[in-house]
């Protein structure tokens, strides 16, 4: 495998971390779209993102006390709003609520201080930009600054983890231009696409770097007819929500999270387990608790 590749598989165990404007309605990242909230009722919640509890460097505490390799965040999920500086593309972002401030770039540093490898989460489906809708050409130029803006203000990054291609699976996403762009701009960095259909398709560009599974268990992957050796990872969440459900106590158990992890890691997969941080960006202490337990037992393994 190219050197990336093998890095990126030997990580075995990173946190996902769904946060954003949904989380201050506590049910779910999905929540604008599956409640038919107006655009003009959804946008007011920027106006109370404070992000008074978001601590990046507690977070790779919990992290690298977890036993966790690296961190993916949503820099944007599909609602639109960014937790990174747009630099002007539009001021749907963090720096233009009352939190002001770059909460990605607060992020990629924290991860670096606690040697974890920062991943970006961006979302390519888009329920904010017009664009999306009613002008695909100009919307993929405004995703394509985007991206530009994480691989040039952010120091080395660990790779982009995009999502969303599967909204418009007959659409030219023009994939070939964006991911050359992420190779000249950030030669180290994974590309890794959660095309959500299964492992052929995962692959189906050859710059992929890793295949995804979402909430399922990997099998040993048949790498025959692949353009190239490439990584997986399965991403799971902590109970049945990836941004905060505030009365969602549907909790995996420290047992079941040890297997999943161990399931994973028997067939060479990472596991990425996912988090989703209150309104105001803390860790919900019963997640960090189920965390922390899971880094126990995985301390306990690795002593000699
Ligand atoms: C899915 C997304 O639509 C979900 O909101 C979540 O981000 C999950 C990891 O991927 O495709």
């Amino acid at each position: 495998p190219e050197p990336r590749i093998a890095h990126f598989e030997q990580l075995g165990f990173g946190m996902f971390i769904h946060w954003g404007l949904y989380s201050q309605l506590g049910q779910g990242e999905w929540i604008q779209h599956l409640g038919s909230i107006p655009m003009p009722e959804y946008v007011k919640l920027q106006d109370t993102f404070t992000a008074a509890d978001f601590d990046a460097k507690e977070i790779a505490r919990i992290a690298k006390k977890s036993g966790m390799n690296y961190i993916t965040i949503t820099t944007r999920h599909h609602d639109g709003f960014s937790l990174y500086d747009t630099r002007g593309l539009n001021e749907y972002d963090a720096p233009h609520s009352p939190a002001g401030r770059d909460l990605i770039a607060e992020f990629v540093t924290a991860c670096r201080e606690e040697d974890l490898l920062p991943m970006l989460y961006h979302t390519t489906l888009d329920w904010h930009e017009e664009s999306f809708k009613n002008d695909f050409d100009a919307y993929l130029e405004y995703l394509y600054k985007s991206v530009e803006i994480l691989c040039t203000h952010y120091g080395k990054i660990g790779g982009l983890w995009f999502d969303g291609n599967w909204s418009k699976p007959d659409a030219d996403w023009k994939l070939d231009e964006l991911y050359s762009m992420i190779r000249r701009l950030q030669p180290d960095a994974l590309i890794i696409n959660n095309t959500g259909l299964d492992q052929r398709g995962a692959t189906g560009h050859p710059e992929i770097d890793s295949v995804t599974y979402e909430q399922g268990r990997p099998e040993p992957m048949n790498r025959e007819g692949m353009p190239k050796y490439v990584a997986a990872e399965m991403c799971e969440t902590i109970n049945d929500h990836w941004g905060i459900g505030s009365i969602d106590f549907a909790y995996k158990s420290v047992p079941y999270l040890i297997e999943s992890l161990c399931a994973c890691r028997k067939v060479g997969a990472n596991y990425l387990l996912n988090v989703g941080p209150t309104a105001t960006g803390r860790i919900v202490p019963i997640q960090q608790h189920l965390l922390e337990t899971v880094g126990e037992w995985i301390a306990l393994h690795n002593k000699p």
